[in-house]
């Protein structure tokens, strides 16, 4: 078989990558190592940036999302025992951002290539991009005992942190920047109505909390848990039990709760791989890096990813030029690490590190108390949540 852009993972980077090269008839196939199924249960990110909205939009599949997503125009910083408002919008010049789940994302763009028929190959083991240093790359996999060549012109490894394509580079072409944080998220999705109507960050001293939501009638809450905490330890009772003890007390009075009906520990991690090209393989979103999910950054930098690996591709296709895509690395790394950055940030303001001592507390506590009073220090924070330009 031959295509002209082989993508390897049908996440929400290849898929969104695939469904913009088909709006100017490039031709992909989709490569997945698992079934659709599994892909659209697993739970993850739960706000969009603007500019993800609108690359959904350019790619043809936002009405849902325009329909159900959910405008926020701040966000609350809990600690000290009330809340502090972030007023997103007002400090931003009239931007927001819009809350609707990844799991909904994915199912959008899954709907919108089965529609236009395009190639999806789910459950493609030993999937591995080959030649990718020549003019010629292809991509082979296996499925149904069968062994299968696609020939291409591009190879985008969308496959995610656990995924092949990074591990394809050879030895020393790459460089790697890495932090691990020594606690996870302990996550969970009830039908219930969400505490308050805008999101939840809290600082507390027993660990974080966040109080986000799908839907009006849909709630998702995370606590900071060790890094070795097992779900099974976890029954509902005890998770809402520890939530309402990190939240300010009255909104731990307002907490409405109900059976969880997915529950799960993420860890948190820094990770960001350098460079995101080799040739004709190009990294795209958790691939090439990962963020904690503090800043809600990971899904919207894969989103910059794909739309500056579309300009160059689209510049290749249409007027033969390759300036696009030489600069493709350089541009996505410089708003990667941005967010890196800010991800980290938020990390560190909001949880409480087993390491940090007395003077570490003090200076966290400064720290909070002077962002939520500095118009500046908001200001910061409020033009990174809503995401960074382009
Ligand atoms: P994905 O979503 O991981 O998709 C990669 C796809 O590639 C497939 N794959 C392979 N296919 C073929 N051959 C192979 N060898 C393959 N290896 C892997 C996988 O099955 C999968 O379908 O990466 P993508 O598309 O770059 O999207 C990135 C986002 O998913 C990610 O940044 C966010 O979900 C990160 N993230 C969160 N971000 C937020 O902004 N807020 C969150 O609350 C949040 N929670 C999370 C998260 C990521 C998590 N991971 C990766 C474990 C919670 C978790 C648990
Ligand atoms: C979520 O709703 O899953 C979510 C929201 C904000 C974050 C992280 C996760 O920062």
């Amino acid at each position: 078989m031959r295509t002209q852009v082989a993508i390897i993972g049908s996440g929400p980077s290849g898929l969104l990558l695939g469904q913009l090269l088909a709006t100017i008839g490039i031709e992909t196939v989709i490569l997945e190592r698992s079934s659709r199924e599994h892909v659209l249960g697993r739970v993850r990110a739960g706000v969009l940036e603007q500019g993800t909205v609108d690359l959904l939009g350019e790619a043809g599949v936002a009405d849902r999302l325009h329909t159900e997503g959910l405008q926020h125009s701040g966000i609350s910083l809990a600690f000290d025992g009330r809340l502090h408002r972030i007023d997103l919008t007002g400090l931003t010049g009239g931007k927001h951002v819009t809350v609707y789940g990844q799991t909904e994302v994915t199912h959008d763009l899954m709907d919108k290539r089965e529609a236009a028929g395009l190639v999806t190959v789910y459950e493609a083991s030993n999937v591995a991009p080959r030649d990718f240093g020549g003019a010629s790359p292809f991509v082979s996999y296996h499925k149904d005992g069968v062994t299968h060549r696609i020939d291409c012109d591009f190879i985008a490894g969308c496959d995610g942190y656990h995924g092949i394509s990074r591990g394809s580079v050879p030895e020393g072409a790459l460089k790697t920047f890495e932090r691990q944080y020594p606690f996870g998220w302990l996550g969970v999705l009830a039908e219930v109505p969400p505490v308050d109507h805008e999101l939840i960050y809290a600082n507390h001293e027993r660990g974080f909390a966040l109080c986000s939501m799908r839907s009006p009638r849909r709630s998702r809450y995370y606590v900071q848990v060790p890094a070795d905490e097992r779900v099974e330890d976890w029954p509902d009772d005890r998770f809402w039990d520890e939530l309402r003890r990190r939240l300010p007390s009255q909104t731990a009075a307002a907490v409405t709760t109900g059976p969880s009906f997915e529950k799960s520990i993420a860890p948190l991690r820094s990770f960001v791989a350098e460079p995101m090209r080799f040739g004709r393989l190009f990294l795209v979103g958790d691939a090439a890096h990962i963020v904690p999910p503090t800043g809600a950054k990971g899904l919207n930098l894969a989103a910059s990813d794909v739309r500056y690996l579309f300009a160059g591709l689209r510049e290749f296709y249409s007027h033969q030029s390759e300036a696009g895509l030489d600069a493709y690395s350089a541009k996505a790394l410089a708003r990667v690490w941005k967010a890196v950055r800010f991800s980290w940030w938020m990390t560190t303001i909001l949880h409480r590190f087993p390491e940090t001592g007395e003077f570490g507390q003090r200076i966290q506590e400064a720290e909070l108390d002077y962002l939520v009073h500095s118009k500046a220090a908001s200001t910061a924070l409020a033009e990174n949540y809503v995401g960074l330009p382009y």
